[in-house]
């Protein structure tokens, strides 16, 4: 796959505000936040998008869940939160590296644009 900028923020290349990492996944806040909390959870192998995940990606998938939630509850959203994953020109993906949004502490709306 081509690099992306997701892939220098996870060298370090480029700044980021990181609040979750580990060998698998890092944990940013999105620069142009959607919600009061606004969160990427990206695994740090690179996939393009969900189109493009494959079986031997099952358990990273699963992972990156598991860390939205565990970013989610670091973050106080205890009324709840919304988790999306854009995928393709029509889903609205405009990088392509797989990410998941956290997106809290506001009133969500259905349905989402
Ligand atoms: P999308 O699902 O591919 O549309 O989301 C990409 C997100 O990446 C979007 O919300 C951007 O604001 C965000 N982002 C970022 O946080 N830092 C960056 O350097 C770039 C995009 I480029």
């Amino acid at each position: 796959m081509t690099e992306t900028i997701f892939s220098k923020i996870i060298r370090k290349e480029i700044p980021a505000d990181i609040v979750y990492e580990d060998d698998l996944v890092m944990a940013f806040r999105d620069v142009n936040p959607q919600a009061p909390v606004h969160i990427l959870i990206i695994p740090k192998r690179p996939i393009v998008s969900m189109a493009d995940a494959t079986p031997e990606d099952t358990e990273l998938l699963g992972y990156l869940l598991l860390t939205v939630a565990r970013v989610a509850a670091q973050e106080g959203l205890k009324e709840g939160y919304r988790i999306v994953i854009n995928t393709g020109k029509d889903g609205g993906q405009t990088v392509f590296h797989l990410h998941l949004h956290l997106l809290g502490q506001r009133m969500m709306t259905w349905p989402p644009g």
